[in-house]
Formats: C-alpha cells, structure tokens, sequence
C-alpha cells in the first residue's frame, strides 16, 4: 500500500507532507531519494517522471498524474499498461476559468492598446463590440473548457465548442469530430484552445485552419488562445498570422518547447501575451485529498474516478 512520486519541477516535499498527512500509516517515499521496499509499492504519483521508475516497482497498481494532461505519461514508452487517474478537481477547473476569462475579456476590451494609449498619455475612446457580438469558439469541451465555456456564455458571449464526441450543453453551439471542424472555426472570432496532446491532435491549429478564422468579426481580426497543449499548435504559422495580421492578438501559456526558447520570435510580438504555463497550476493543498480520495477508493473496491482511456490518449 506504498506510494512513490517521480515529480519534475515541482516541489516535491510539500506534496509528501500533504500526502503524509491524508495517508498516515503509509510509507510515501520520493523516487528520486531510493525506495526502500519496490515489491511493496502499489501506487505511483507522477509528474513527467523517471522512466526508469516503472520497472523498478514491479507491482503497481495505479499511476495517478499530477496534471490533468497525462501527455507526460502517454509520450512514454515505458508506461505500462495500468489504470492511470488524471486531476480533475473544483480547483484546478476554477484556475483555468480564471486565465481563459481574463485573456478573453483582456482581447475582447482591447486591453493591449489602452495600455499603449496610457503609456503616450493618450485619451481617446474606440467602439467596443458588445460580448454577444463575438463567437467564441473552445477546441476541447471537456473538463475546463465547459466550465470556460459556460463562464463565457454567462458574461453574454455567442459561444460554440469542438469536441470528439457531440455535447448537449444548454446555450454552447456543439461541433464535433473532424468533419466539423472547419464550419467551427469559420464562426469563430476568438479560438480558445483546450485539447490535450494526442496523437490525433498534434500541430491542429495550423496555417490552413488560422486562415479559416474570418477577418469579419465583431473585433476587427481573429484571436486565438492556448492554455491546452503546445503541441496541438504550429507556432511558426502562430508567428506568421501574427506577424502578417491575420491573427489581431494571442495569449499562449503553453508552447511545443517549454520553457519557451530566448529565440522564439513569439516574445517579441505586442499583441501576444505569453505566460509560463501558469494557468492552472496543481495545488498540493486541494489536490492532495484528491489523489488520497482516489486510493482509498481503490482500496474500498469503488471504481476510480477519471481514468485515461490509453486507447485515445486522454
Ligand atoms: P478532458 O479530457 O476533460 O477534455 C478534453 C476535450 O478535448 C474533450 O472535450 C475531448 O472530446 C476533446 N478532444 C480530445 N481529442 C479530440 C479530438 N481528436 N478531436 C476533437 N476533440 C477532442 O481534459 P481537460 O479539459 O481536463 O484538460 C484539457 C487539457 O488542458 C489537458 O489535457 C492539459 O493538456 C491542459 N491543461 C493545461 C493546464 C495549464 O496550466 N496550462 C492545466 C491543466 C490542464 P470529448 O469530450 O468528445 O471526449
Ligand atoms: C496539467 C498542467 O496538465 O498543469 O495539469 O499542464
């Protein structure tokens, strides 16, 4: 009934403490700093972990990923084949909503040129659409980007969102599956992008797919958001529609190389915000009694809750 972690970047002691405390009587040990017993580990937590940490406890019983992304996990050739649970919890969702939010409302009131105005002591107003005159368009109707979808329609927003599977959610236009696609993306003023890294989304928001958002809308030129994956997005054609003005604004917090490189072109461009991968940071606070709720789940014999289907990656 052992647990180890194999977490990279993270600060590792506050979540044993957390951990510790939730499951007393456990022995809940730091991969990085030897595991005393293998053969008596059952749980593994991870956050883009040692490799080699799988076959080095040959009788575990559940991974659970420190994210709700599990592409850390997946992109492994080493994960075996074992129920793996991903962080789906209030507070991670409610900080994801936040960031998508702000960065929407931030575009929506040309928030980037007001700044510049005050920077020149300039006074001077623009017309500003209202919110229902903007499609919002949100790639990946899952977890986070229904609570953010929601969040948007409740400010006034005309908002639509793409998924594998069909959704019925009162208010949120759904478009589903590859098909579909494109017709989403032509309504669309501001992309939100909230897929998970898969196989079958890598690079998707490409130059063709940028070109397909009109240059009509209500904000004078299309924005896109990206607080999902880095690799579901090209960012060369990102610089590109930025740099030509195809795309008006952009806020990425995540990138194809992260920490994003000194020579990417994308620092350099006002009308891109860049935040480093903060947008829903995992609370060893909240999400420890999640991971602990899970285990104890397991051990009761109730299913586990949000289990990666390994088959579609997410
Ligand atoms: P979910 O698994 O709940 O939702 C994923 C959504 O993407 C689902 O609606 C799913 O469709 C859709 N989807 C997946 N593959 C495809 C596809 N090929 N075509 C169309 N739609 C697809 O994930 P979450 O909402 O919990 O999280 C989303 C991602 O956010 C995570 O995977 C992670 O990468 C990222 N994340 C980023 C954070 C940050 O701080 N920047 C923090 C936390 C997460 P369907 O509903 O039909 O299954
Ligand atoms: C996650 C992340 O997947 O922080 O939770 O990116």
């Amino acid at each position: 009934m052992n647990l180890v972690l194999s977490l990279t970047n993270v600060n590792e002691a506050e979540w044993i403490d957390r951990l510790r405390a939730l499951l007393p009587n456990r022995k809940i040990e730091s991969w990085k700093n030897g595991v005393s017993d293998p053969e008596k580990v059952d749980y593994l937590f991870a956050w883009k972990p040692d490799p080699d940490v799988f076959a080095a406890l040959p009788n575990l019983k559940v991974i659970f990923s420190l994210g709700a992304g599990v592409d850390h996990l997946t992109s492994l050739p080493q994960l075996p084949h074992l129920p793996l649970v991903r962080i789906v919890d209030a507070d991670l969702t409610s900080r994801m909503t936040e960031w998508v939010v702000f960065q929407t409302l931030f575009h929506h009131r040309d928030h980037l040129m007001y700044a510049a105005q005050q920077e020149a002591s300039v006074w001077k107003d623009h017309k500003q659409p209202a919110a229902k005159e903007v499609r919002v368009g949100v790639l990946g109707l899952g977890e986070l980007g229904l609570s953010s979808a929601k969040a948007l329609k409740s400010l006034g927003f005309d908002v639509a969102g793409w998924s594998r599977t069909p959704k019925n959610v009162l208010g949120v236009q759904s478009f589903f599956g590859d098909s579909h696609l494109d017709d989403f993306l032509k309504r669309t003023d501001i992309l939100i992008n909230l897929l998970p890294s898969t196989p079958a989304t890598q690079k998707l928001v490409n130059a063709e797919r940028l070109a397909l958002l009109p240059q009509s809308g209500a904000l004078g030129g299309p924005v896109y958001i990206n607080a999902g994956r880095g690799a579901t997005q090209d960012e060369a054609a990102i610089d590109a529609a930025l740099t030509s003005g195809q795309l008006k604004g952009a806020s990425l917090d995540v990138f194809e190389v992260e920490p994003l490189p000194q020579t990417s072109p994308l620092w350099k461009h006002k009308n891109c915000i860049i935040t480093p991968h903060v947008a829903a940071p995992s609370d060893p606070q909240a999400l420890s009694e999640y991971v602990a709720r899970q285990i104890k789940r397991f051990e009761q014999g109730e299913p586990l809750e949000n289990l990666v289907d390994l088959e579609v990656g997410y």
